[in-house]
This record gives C-alpha cells, structure tokens and sequence, in this order.
C-alpha cells in the first residue's frame, strides 16, 4: 500500500476518539492564546502507547517508557519560557512530581491535630516547590495537559495538535520522546471479544504502524521545528539509525539514546553533525541540557528563516 494510503488507511479504521470535539476545541484555544502573546510552544510527548489486542480490551502489547523523559523536558522548557501542551500516557510520570514517592499521598501526608490532614515535614520543601511550580504554569495557562492510553489516541491526538500548530507556524516545536508502538492490530482485523485459550497456542500477525514523523513533517505541520527520538538496545547501530532518520523523516533534530544509559547521556543528531549531552554536576538531569541545546537550535533555526 502507498505511504498516503496507510496513513488514511489507519485513520479511517481507528476507533472514535473520545471527546474528540472537546480536545480540539482546548487545544486549539491553547494555540491562540500563545499565537496572540507570540510565545513559543512545545508539543512534549511522553510515555509508550498501547496495542489493544481486543476491542473490548483486556490484554495489549505496552511499551517500557516511564514517561521521565517527557516530565522532566516539559519543567525545562517552561523554565525556557515555552508553552507547553504535553500530550502523556495515563499513569505516567508528571512533571514537577518526578522524584514523589509512589504513593505519594499516604507518605506525603499525615494526620493532623484538627482531624485534617498536613504535608509531612520531611516533604513540604519539595511539596511546596511541586505545587507552587504547577500552580504557577497553570494559572499563566503556560500548560496543557492531554492524556492518551492507545496507540490510537495517540496518533489521533497528536494529528490534532499538530494541524492546530499552523498558528504559531515556525514557533511550534515538536519534542517528540514518546515511546510509539512500530506495529499494531488494525481494528477491523481486531475480535471484539477476549481472546480465548482453549484453542491452545495464539498466533497473531501485527501490522506494521505508518510512519506518521514524516506525515508530521511534510503534512500537518511542515512549518515547525521537529525533533525525534530514537531508542536503541545497541549502541553499535544507535547512531547511524539516527541518521536514518534524520534524513527519512525530514526532522530538525534526531535524539539518540540507548536503553541502559538514557538517563545519563544522550546524543543529538542534526544535518550539522553530532552533539553528545550528558548528565553533570551542573545538569543534574540529561534533559536540562538536551532542553537547552534544542531551544538555541529552536532560536537559529527562527532566524535563519527570516533572513528570506
Ligand atoms: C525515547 O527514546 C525516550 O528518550 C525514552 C525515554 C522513551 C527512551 P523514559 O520515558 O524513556 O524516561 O523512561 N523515545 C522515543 C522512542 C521511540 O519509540 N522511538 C522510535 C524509534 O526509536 C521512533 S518514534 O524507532
């Protein structure tokens, strides 16, 4: 099948989104506000998608991404002045809230003297900066928060964004860090109902997924700055599949990192050459860096466009 064709192909047959209307509606508002102030806008996309293997879903294929990535991107890029809409997987990590314990509340908290509840003492420090931060990127309307679960939602979510993006044109950057799923069960090959065992082993055929970073580049938002991820088990081929893509896809920006050594280093690929980004003393967080280095790529990239 042509490229055009799957990528219609794979809309067509998609599940409904829910609240399609709604979401379009909050995001292209978002969009104006930040079109009316002139701001920069980050679409941060974090954690991995699902593959529903049944309609009525009670098993999928899920992808490892604890979404830090994508949390801790979004807190530097507010700190840089950006909007954010950061489009996340349910349950994943937020930002703001990414060193919270896992159950956060009932070790956050204690009950007080007044049959209320108080912040621990040992917490309120970073409780205090959690709430203070978030509060303050809300009531600024300096982010928006779009959660998905599937596969689907995902890429229909993201088609949303990037077409009400045509706003802020070259302003607009896409920070691509979410684990997406490379194959998939089209929906109308999926049963409706739970797979059932008797019948012994199962045997499945995947599809693969169409590759929706090109249709992003070229179609829904060919005017703003898009930067990849790309994710690799072994280093040896890591950064030539970087180059891949870069070249495949039309991005501004490849980031290439490695399963065990993510949080630590990264590499960004551009047509300019490569650019190693690592944690240090002054950049507790890999992203603080990477962040800092793709909004100046961000800020040459708005300047060499208007000298034409
Ligand atoms: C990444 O490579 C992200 O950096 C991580 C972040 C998912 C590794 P965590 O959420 O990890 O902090 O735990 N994201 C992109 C992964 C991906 O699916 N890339 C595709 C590929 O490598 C291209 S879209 O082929």
């Amino acid at each position: 099948m042509a490229a055009g064709c799957a990528v219609e192909a794979f809309f067509e047959t998609a599940p409904i989104l829910k609240d399609e209307d709604a979401i379009k509606q909050t995001v292209e508002t978002f969009f104006h506000q930040h079109y009316v102030q002139h701001s920069r806008l980050a679409c941060v996309t974090s954690g991995g998608t699902t593959v529903p293997l049944e309609r009525r879903c009670v098993r999928f294929i899920d992808n490892f991404s604890s979404g830090n990535r994508g949390a801790a991107s979004t807190e530097y890029f507010l700190k840089a002045g950006y909007a954010v809409i950061f489009l996340y997987r349910r349950g994943t990590v937020q930002p703001f809230c990414r060193s919270a314990p896992e159950d956060a509340l009932l070790t956050c908290l204690e009950p007080d003297d007044y049959l209320g509840v108080k912040v621990r003492r040992v917490f309120s420090f970073d409780v205090e900066q959690a709430v203070r931060s978030n509060h303050e990127a809300l009531v600024q309307h300096k982010i928006l928060k779009v959660p998905y679960t599937t596969l689907f939602e995902y890429l229909q979510i993201l088609r949303i964004i990037a077409s009400a993006s045509f706003r802020l044109q070259r302003l607009a950057m896409f920070y691509l860090a979410a684990a997406v799923s490379d194959f998939y069960v089209p929906w109308e090959s999926m049963g409706e109902h739970k797979i059932q065992s008797a019948g012994g082993s199962l045997a499945m055929q995947l599809a693969s997924v169409p590759k929706m970073i090109k249709v992003l580049r070229e179609i829904w938002a060919p005017l703003a700055f898009c930067v990849s991820f790309k994710l690799e088990t072994d280093q040896t081929i890591l950064i030539q599949k970087a180059k891949d893509a870069l070249s495949k896809y039309g991005v501004h920006a490849v980031v290439a990192n490695e399963l065990s050594t993510r949080r630590n280093k990264v590499t960004v690929v551009t047509h300019e050459g490569e650019v190693v980004i690592e944690k240090t003393e002054q950049h507790p967080d890999v992203e603080m860096g990477l962040v800092e280095y793709l909004c100046g790529k961000h800020t040459e990239f708005l300047n060499k466009q208007e000298e034409y």
